[in-house]
């Protein structure tokens, strides 16, 4: 196996591609697809600060390291989902990255929330509550939590880790329920709208196996564990259908994610624009709603975390979004 650009001994083959890298070009085969999807989605612009939503995994440490390499104005914000060992060994990897990476040193920094302590509730409390699976509850909070330290602390836009693998998985998922609202909002990019800054998913190009490698040839540590409370999330189902679809032939992942963004997404967009217009502010804590109080103070509530003084008769709404770890 040869590299394919200086014909040196190769590390890893890329099947999809149908090409293999040594250590220095495959990372910056990696850069390079991350570069080109930023630019084809116009994800990102110069000079604009970005939140990156880390998890200690594999993917949101390899996304940090890429945009900071880039040159982004990226910093990080670790969410802790007190999920037992697991979350503080998460913790330690992200902590771990800045402090042996010099993140701090280049003048990026880290964010902490930790869910417990300041929400009152960690992950299993919350899907104890609910009597759902916990990636439900999870998911919402991460992306209510998210959005809001954004706006806060003024960043334009929100990056998170999600591979080729995770959205083609979430994508099969809304195509088996024929899930419209979540077609229409399934792309690289989540436009900013009143009370939302902008998602960005700049590691759409690349696959998981391409990210493990990222970060094991670039010396970066991380949680290799599955959380513990991923039985029963469909999406690990949906990326073994779709990984004995790529064996047998490489590129189908990338076929069926990118055929739906460039040729079915814009039929689905009209759902999604309707529901964002009907969104009000949570009379809880302003977030944008469906309803009076929106989802994650809903959560909360049920957790005993908070009192709402309000008639609550929407019931909570956690049904699974795209998982983001
Ligand atoms: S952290 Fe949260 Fe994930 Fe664990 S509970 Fe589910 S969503 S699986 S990516
Ligand atoms: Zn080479
Ligand atoms: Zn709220």
């Amino acid at each position: 196996m040869k590299c394919r650009v200086c014909k040196g001994p190769a590390v890893l083959d890329v099947r999809r591609h149908n090409a293999a890298f040594c250590r220095d070009h495959f990372l910056h085969h990696c850069e390079e697809q991350v570069r080109r999807g930023i630019h084809q989605y116009k994800m990102l612009a110069p000079g604009e600060r970005v939140l990156v939503a880390v998890s200690g995994g594999k993917d949101s440490l390899a996304l940090w390291d890429i945009l900071v390499r880039l040159g982004y104005e990226a910093d990080g914000l670790y969410l802790g989902l007190g999920i037992g060992d697991y979350s503080d060994v998460s913790g330690e990897y992200v902590q771990a990255y800045v402090r042996d990476h010099g993140i701090e040193d280049h003048g990026h920094k880290l964010h902490t929330i930790d869910l417990a302590d300041e929400y009152g509730m960690g992950i299993p409390e919350a899907a104890a509550a609910t009597h759902r699976a916990p990636c439900g509850a999870c998911g919402l909070s991460k992306r209510h939590l998210f959005n809001r330290a954004a706006l806060e602390h003024g960043y334009d836009v929100v990056a998170t880790g999600h591979n080729l693998d995770d959205e083609a998985a979430v994508l099969l998922g809304n195509v088996l329920r024929w899930d419209v609202g979540y077609l229409g909002r399934q792309h690289p990019v989540l436009p900013a709208a009143p009370g939302f800054v902008r998602k960005v998913k700049p590691l759409v190009r690349l696959g998981e196996r391409e990210m493990a490698a990222y970060c094991v040839l670039r010396g970066i540590d991380y949680q290799v564990e599955e959380c513990p409370m991923a039985e029963g999330n469909r999406h690990l189902g949906y990326k073994e259908v779709l990984n004995s679809l790529e064996d047998r032939s490489p590129g189908s992942k990338a076929a069926f994610l990118f055929g739906f963004v460039e040729r079915g997404h814009e039929r689905f967009a009209d759902t999604a624009a309707e529901e964002r217009d009907e969104l009000r502010e949570c009379t809880v804590c302003g977030a944008p709603t469906p309803g009076e109080v929106c989802a994650f103070c809903r959560l909360r509530e049920r957790v005993g975390a908070i009192e709402i003084p309000v008639d609550i008769s929407t019931p909570v709404d956690i049904s699974t979004g795209p998982a983001e770890g």
